[in-house]
Formats: structure tokens, sequence, C-alpha cells
């Protein structure tokens, strides 16, 4: 166990929860920017493991909202997939307290839950192949999908303004004046780079606001290791639900693309590495498109190519802000990690612009494509 998990005590907040008792064995797991995560197995029965979560409180300030919201949407998935699916493996299951909640708080007030593990699942920082692509675009498309009969009104927003782009400026800025750990003066250039794209970032908001494109449930954290795959590379399950709130179905498209399209991680130092994988974008739209053909409006597919752009962009704005403001938001690895991520987002965002009718035509083919194979197969039934 490294230094975090020995500054705990575990035994006593595993024991809040309905585990069936006995001792565990304690490890970190994952590799998300938010929240600490623990697996822990039990040393007396075998297999009967589970995935502990202390969560990020400093991020989530409302936590019983949202993990009442957590409980809404794996209830609702749950309900749906049972007729057609094997929910226990395809939904997170929530692991009660002893004080009757799906949440703890220590006497440190940190925040912690527990989910069943899921076995023989991977999840992927890098997508190596056009199946788990097209995997991943099936995972998020049926996810918007299954959510799509509820009110958005029905979940909380559990960071208010979380992926609006105006709001995300106006704290760039604040941060940029603030100078507060001296650090502004050095990224004049990403600045500058960042602010000449400002006013033509905000038109999925626009839209949003002139009731062109509906609000819906969306996942808002669609990087593609927040899927689990199976052995076979086939979609299991859709995790880190804690952004579950009303959104955009371009933010979803948009974030989980700047994932998979390119060939280098999220942080590479390397420019000349940050390559598109124009397949792979084939595949992931592929996927989305199969599952959401049959509600999205036509302004929503317009709307696709938009949050391709955005998305990567947004995250370097956001991971700039945090540079500027000392490094207090994502998990940072070594003193420069959030301007070397900066960076890395800001070539990729280049690559997208230079790739943008390439990219809207491969999503119009793919959607043609989808429109005639569903035509061709009611025409089949009905002659
Ligand atoms: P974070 O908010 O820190 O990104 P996640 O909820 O995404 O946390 O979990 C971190 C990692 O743990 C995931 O990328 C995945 O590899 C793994 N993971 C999460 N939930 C499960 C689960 N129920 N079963 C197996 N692995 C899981
Ligand atoms: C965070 O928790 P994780 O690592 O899946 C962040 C996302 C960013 C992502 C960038 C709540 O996601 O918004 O896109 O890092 N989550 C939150 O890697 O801020
Ligand atoms: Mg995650």
């Amino acid at each position: 166990m490294d230094n975090i998990a020995a500054a705990y005590n575990f035994a006593d907040i595993i024991a809040e929860f309905n585990t069936g008792g006995g001792e565990f064995d304690i490890n970190v797991f994952g590799s998300g920017h938010i929240n600490d995560t623990f697996i822990i197995r039990s040393k007396a029965r075998k297999g009967v493991d589970f995935l502990l979560q202390k969560i990020n409180h400093f991020v989530f300030k409302d936590i019983d909202s949202l993990m009442n919201n957590m409980v809404y949407v794996t209830n609702h998935l749950k309900e749906k997939i049972a007729k057609i699916g094997h929910p226990e493996k395809e939904v997170l299951t929530l692991i009660k307290c002893n004080n009757g909640k799906y949440y703890y708080q220590d006497a440190q007030e940190n925040y912690w839950r527990m989910t069943n593990f899921l076995h023989n699942t991977k999840s992927y920082d890098l997508v190596t192949n056009v199946k788990q692509a097209q995997q991943g675009g099936v995972a998020f498309g049926r996810f918007q999908n299954l959510l799509c009969d509820l009110h958005p009104d029905l979940l909380v927003s559990t960071i208010p303004d979380f992926l609006n782009i105006e709001k995300r400026l106006n704290d760039f800025n604040k941060a940029i004046k603030n100078n507060s750990v001296q650090r502004s003066a050095s990224v004049m250039e990403e600045v500058g780079f960042l602010l000449s794209r400002a006013d033509s970032m905000n038109e999925i908001l626009q839209l949003g606001r002139a009731g062109v494109l509906p609000l819906r449930i969306t996942h808002n954290d669609t990087k593609f290791n927040n899927i689990l795959l199976d052995q076979a590379d086939e979609i299991q399950c859709v995790i880190d639900l804690d952004t579950v709130m009303p959104g955009y179905v371009a933010y979803d498209f948009g974030d989980a693309i700047r994932s998979i399209i390119n060939t280098a991680p999220e942080d590479e130092k390397n420019l000349d590495a940050i390559q598109l994988n124009i397949p792979l974008f084939e595949g992931f739209a592929k996927g989305y498109l199969s599952q959401t053909i049959s509600f999205l409006t036509d302004a929503e597919l317009k709307s696709l190519m938009m949050g391709v752009l955005l998305l990567p962009y947004m995250q370097a704005v956001r991971f700039l802000t945090d540079y500027l403001e000392g490094d207090v938001y994502y998990k940072t690895r070594f003193a420069e990690h959030n301007l070397q991520r900066t960076r890395a987002q800001i070539q990729l965002l280049k690559m997208l612009e230079m790739n943008k009718e390439k990219l809207s035509s491969i999503i119009q083919n793919e959607w043609l494509n989808l429109k005639n194979t569903l035509k061709t197969g009611t025409q089949m039934i009905a002659g």
C-alpha cells in the first residue's frame, strides 16, 4: 500500500458497508484524476471483491445529491437492462452502508462509497483497435439511449456549469489575472492560442439556449477509461457516474473522441507523437450512431462535430486554469504536469481543426449508411 492508503483506517471504513464481513486486502487501483480508488479483496472468501472510493469532496460539494443521482441512474439502467441482458454485470451495483445510505462519512469528513468489483474486465487509457473504439461508441450511445426517457431535471448538477465553456473561460481569465502562483507570464503563448478561439467555441451553448439542442441526461466524462470491456473487448459496463447529469449529447461524443482518436496519451510530452487515428474515429461514430439514431435530432447530429472541437479545447482551458491556480484540482505527478497536459490538448485540437471536413463527412456517411440499412430492413419486412 502506498502513502494515500496508509492514511486511512480501512478496517473501520469497510466495516460500515454490507460486505458480509471478514478481513480484506487493500490496494490502490485505476488511473482517474479525481477520486481515490481502492480494490478490496476478502481474505477468506475467494473472489469476493469490491471497489472502494473516496469521493473527492473538494470537487463534488454535494455528496448526498451526487449519490442520489447515482442510485437513481443505476436503478433505472438495471430495470431496463433486466429485460434484455445481465444488470449485475452491465451496471454498477452500489453496496449499502449500516446507516441505510450508499455512502459513509468518516470522522475526518471523508466520503466513501463501495461498488461490486466487476471481474474479468479491462479499462484502457489508450485505444488500440477499431473494435474497442466501436464498442466505446455502443457503450456511450446506449447509455444515452437508456436514459433518454428521463427528464433531465430529475438529476442534480453535481458540478454546476461543469461543461459550460463561458464559465470555464471566465475562470480561466480570472486565473490569468489573479496570477496566484506567478505562472501567467510563462504561458502567454498557450493563453493567446486559447483566447483566440474563445468566440467560436460557444456554438453548442448558444444552440442550447435557443432551444435548438435539447438538454438530456448525459454522462459528461466519457474518457475511454470510463468504460469496462470484457475479455473479448465487448462492452460490459459504463462507469464513473459522478457527472451523470443534464448535458448535450455532443459533450459525450466530443469527450470520448478526445481520448479515442489521439494516438498518444492525454499528457504526451512529444507533440509530434500526437496524431489522429481516423479508423478509430470511424469505429466510435458507427457504434455511437447505431444506438442513438432512434432519438437524435438533425440539430444534434450536426452538433457532434462541434463537440469534437469543443471538448479538447475546454480540457486545455481547464488544465491551464489549474496550472495557473497552482494545481489544486487534478491529481498531478510532477510540477509541470498540467502544463504538459494543456500543450498536448492544444496540439490535438490543432490536428482536429485541420481534419474537420474529413471527420464531419465520416459522421454524415455513417449516419446515411445506418439510415439506408434501416430502410432496407423495413422494406424487406414489409415486402
Ligand atoms: P475516477 O473518478 O478516479 O476516474 P473511476 O470510477 O473511473 O474513478 O474508477 C477508476 C478506475 O477503476 C477505472 O478506470 C476502472 O479501471 C476501475 N473500476 C472502476 N469501477 C470498477 C468496477 N466496478 N469493477 C472493476 N473495475 C472498476
Ligand atoms: C477527470 O475522473 P476522471 O479522471 O475520469 C475529470 C474530467 C476530465 C478528465 C481529464 C469530475 O476525469 O472532467 O475530462 O479528468 N473529471 C472531473 O482526463 O473533473
Ligand atoms: Mg474515471
